[in-house]
C-alpha cells in the first residue's frame, strides 16, 4: 500500500521503524468506514474480538486482554530526558539513550508474520489551532480500532499536516505482553512515545495519556498553555446561558459522571442541563479576548464501565449503545450482550467473564474487572455540546479540583484567589482506584489529578500554573475543590453525588457571579448550609453542615502530609506555594 502523505518528516519515521519492527505487511489508516469495517471482520476471524448482538448492540464489539494487562502501569511509566531532574521527584526517569537501545532491542523484528499499522491522528478537531497531530504505529488491530474512536483518524490529519515536523512518533509493539519487559516510554525533548509489551487502554492508545498528557504538558510549558486530566462541561441556566466548567479528578473519580450529569428534575423543570464537552483532558490557552478557552483533544470516551447505568449515568450507558468497544466486561451468552457489577440487578445466567471463563454470578466473584471499560464515540452521547467540534473550544468560568477522602476535604470550598487556588490544586490527594495497578483505596497526593501524567518536574508544573494565572489576569477561572465522597461511620457516601452534584455546580457558578456569599475559613470560602439546594434529597441540613465542616485538627495533620511532599521538590517548589502553606498553618492556628 502506498504512503498516504509526501512528509518527509513521517516517511523517514515509518521507513525507522519499519526497518526495526520488520513486518510483513504495512497498512496506512485512511479513516474509511470500508478499510475499518476490513479491520474489524480480520479481529473477529482472529478472535481478537467478538462481535455483539448486532440487533441489540449494533457496531458493537467486546475485547478481553490479556489477565496480566488490565490497567496502566505507573512503575513502568518513563519521562526519558537528558536530566534526570527535569522529570523530576515524581516521575521514574531514564537516560533516553539507554532507554532507545533497550526499547529498540525489545522492539526489533517483533513485528515478523505480523502488519504495521500506520495511524495519523489529530488530537483536538482538524485544523483547530489548538489541535496537534501524531503518528501512532501499531501491531494491534484493537488499537486502531480504539483510536479510531477516540481520536480523528486519517489522510485528513495528514492533508492539513502538510510538510510540518510538528506531529508526535509513537511506536506500539504489543510483543508477547510480557509484564516484566512492558515500558511505557516518552521522550519530551523529541516529541516521541515507545510503549511494548502491552495491550491496555491507556498504556497503548498513546493519544490519550502519553501524548494529550505527558507530552502535551511539556509542550505546553514551554508554548504557554496547558494540557490537564480535565473533563469539561457546560452548565445552562433557565434563561439560555451556558458557563463552562473545567475539573480534574483522579482515575475512576468521577469525571465523565460529573460531565454527562443530568440535573435533578426540580432543576430540569426550571430549564438547567449540562452539555458535556469532555470527559477526560482539556488542552487549554489564552483566548484573543483575554480568557482561557479549553478543547477537548479527544473524540470518544474511554470510560469505567463498572458502576454505569440507567440511574447513575444514562448518557454514558446510552452513548455505548453502538459502534462501542467494550474491554474486559461480562459476555452473556443466551443473547451475546455485555453486563458489568452495577449495570443492574440481574446478573446474566449463562455468561463468561472478563477472563473469558464460565462464570456464575453467585460465586461471589467479580465477573467484570472493576477497571473494564468502553470505548464509545463522541458523537453518541445525547449531552453532547455544541460546541465540541468548535475550532477555538469554550471559555472557562472555573476550574474545580477534587479527589476521594473519606474524611477532611469537604464537600465544596472556594480558593482565597488563583495562586491559592494552584495551591489547593497542589495538595490535592485521593484514595487509589483500579485504574492503575497497585494497591487499591490508600490515600496518596495527586496534584491537580497529574500525578501519573505530568511530563516533566512537578515543581516546574506548579510554576507554569502560576505563570498562567498571571497571564490571565483578572479573567482567570475562579477555582474551588470538592468531594462527593466523605463518608459516615459505617463507610457510607453521605452525599448521593452523581445527578445531584449539579446542586454543587450551581453554587460555584452563582460564586463565579458574585451571585451568593460564602463563608471564610481557613482553607477558603465553603457555601452557608442554606445556600446549598437539598430539596428533595435524603439528606438532613445537619448532615449537609456535617460534609461541609472544615475540620482544623484533621486539617492541622493533613498540613504536616503537605510540608513532607513538598519537601520532595526542594528548591524547584514555587516561594508562592511555600508562602501558601504558611498561611494555612496561620490561619488553622488562629
Ligand atoms: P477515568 O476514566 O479513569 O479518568 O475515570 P473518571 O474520573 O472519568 O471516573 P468515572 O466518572 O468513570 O467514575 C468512576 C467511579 O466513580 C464509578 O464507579 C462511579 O460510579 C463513581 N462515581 C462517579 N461519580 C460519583 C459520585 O458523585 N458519587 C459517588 N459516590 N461515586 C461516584
Ligand atoms: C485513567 O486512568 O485516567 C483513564 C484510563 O482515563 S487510561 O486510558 O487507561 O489512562
Ligand atoms: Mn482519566
Amino acid at each position: 500500500m502506498s504512503a498516504l502523505t509526501s512528509n518527509k518528516t513521517i516517511l523517514e519515521y515509518v521507513e525507522e521503524m519499519k526497518a526495526l519492527v520488520n513486518p510483513d505487511k504495512v497498512m496506512w489508516i485512511d479513516g474509511s468506514e470500508e478499510q475499518l469495517d476490513e479491520l474489524r471482520a480480520e479481529a473477529v476471524s482472529t478472535g481478537e474480538m467478538i462481535k455483539l448482538n448486532q440487533e441489540k448492540l449494533p457496531g458493537c464489539y467486546l475485547h478481553r486482554t490479556a489477565v496480566n494487562d488490565v490497567a496502566r502501569v505507573e512503575d513502568r511509566t518513563f519521562i526519558c530526558c537528558e536530566k534526570e531532574e527535569d522529570a523530576g521527584p515524581t516521575n521514574n526517569w531514564m537516560d533516553p539513550k539507554k532507554a532507545y537501545d533497550m526499547l529498540y532491542a525489545i522492539a526489533k523484528n517483533s513485528y515478523k508474520g505480523r502488519t504495521m499499522y500506520i495511524i495519523p491522528y489529530s488530537m483536538g478537531p482538524v485544523g483547530s489551532p489548538l489541535a496537534k497531530a501524531g503518528i501512532e504505529i501499531t501491531d494491534s488491530i484493537y488499537v486502531v480500532l480504539n483510536m479510531a474512536i477516540m481520536t480523528r483518524v486519517g489522510k485528513k490529519v495528514l492533508d492539513v499536516l502538510g510538510d510540518s515536523n510538528d506531529w508526535v512518533r509513537g511506536l506500539h509493539c504489543k510483543c508477547d505482553i510480557d509484564a516484566e519487559k512492558r515500558y511505557i516510554c516518552h521522550f519530551p525533548q523529541d516529541n516521541a512515545i515507545i510503549s511494548v509489551n502491552s495491550g491496555y487502554g491507556g498504556n497503548v492508545l498513546l493519544g490519550k495519556k502519553c501524548f494529550a498528557l505527558r507530552i502535551a504538558s511539556y509542550q505546553g510549558k514551554n508554548e504557554g498553555w496547558m494540557a490537564e486530566h480535565m473533563l469539561i462541561l457546560g452548565l445552562q441556566n433557565p434563561k439560555g446561558e451556558v458557563k463552562y466548567i473545567a475539573a480534574a479528578f483522579p482515575s475512576a473519580c468521577g469525571k465523565t459522571n460529573l460531565a454527562m450529569l443530568i440535573p435533578p428534575e426540580g432543576y430540569r423543570n426550571k430549564g438547567y442541563k449540562v452539555w458535556c464537552v469532555g470527559d477526560d483532558i482539556a488542552w487549554m490557552r489564552k483566548g484573543p479576548d483575554g480568557r482561557l478557552w479549553a478543547i477537548n483533544p479527544e473524540n470518544g470516551f474511554f470510560g469505567v464501565a463498572p458502576g454505569t447505568n440507567m440511574k447513575s449515568n444514562p448518557n454514558a450507558l446510552i452513548s455505548t449503545q453502538k459502534n462501542t468497544i467494550f474491554t474486559n466486561v461480562v459476555q452473556n451468552l443466551d443473547d451475546n450482550t455485555v453486563w458489568w457489577e452495577g449495570l443492574d440487578k440481574n446478573p446474566p445466567k449463562n455468561a463468561l467473564n472478563w477472563k473469558g471463563e464460565k462464570w456464575d454470578s453467585e460465586s461471589g466473584e467479580k465477573g467484570a474487572h472493576p477497571n473494564s471499560r468502553f470505548t464509545a464515540p463522541a458523537v453518541n452521547c445525547p449531552c453532547i455540546s455544541p460546541e465540541f467540534e468548535s475550532l477555538t473550544g469554550v471559555p472557562i468560568s472555573a476550574i474545580v479540583f477534587g479527589g476521594r477522602r473519606a474524611k477532611t476535604a469537604p464537600l465544596v470550598y472556594q480558593s482565597r484567589d488563583f495562586v491559592n487556588g494552584v495551591f489547593v490544586g497542589s495538595i490535592m490527594a485521593s484514595e487509589t482506584t483500579a485504574a492503575a495497578t497497585g494497591a487499591v483505596g490508600v490515600v496518596r497526593r495527586d496534584p491537580m489529578a497529574m500525578l501519573p501524567f505530568c511530563g516533566y518536574n512537578m515543581g516546574d508544573y506548579f510554576a507554569h500554573w502560576i505563570e498562567m494565572g498571571e497571564m490571565l489576569g483578572d479573567k482567570a477561572p475562579k477555582i474551588f475543590n470538592v468531594n462527593w465522597f466523605r463518608t459516615d461511620d459505617e463507610g457510607h457516601f453521605i452525599w448521593p453525588g452523581f445527578g445531584d452534584n449539579m446542586r454543587v455546580l450551581n453554587w460555584i457558578i452563582d460564586r463565579c457571579e458574585g451571585k451568593v456569599d460564602a463563608k471564610e475559613t481557613a482553607i477558603g470560602y465553603v457555601p452557608n448550609v442554606d445556600d446549598i439546594d437539598i430539596e428533595g434529597l435524603d439528606l438532613t441540613k445537619e448532615e449537609l453542615a456535617g460534609i461541609l465542616e472544615v475540620d482544623k485538627e484533621l486539617w492541622s495533620k493533613e498540613t504536616d502530609g503537605i510540608e513532607e511532599f513538598y519537601a520532595k521538590f526542594g528548591d524547584k517548589l514555587p516561594q508562592a506555594l511555600r508562602d501558601e502553606l504558611n498561611g494555612l498553618k496561620e490561619r488553622l492556628a488562629k
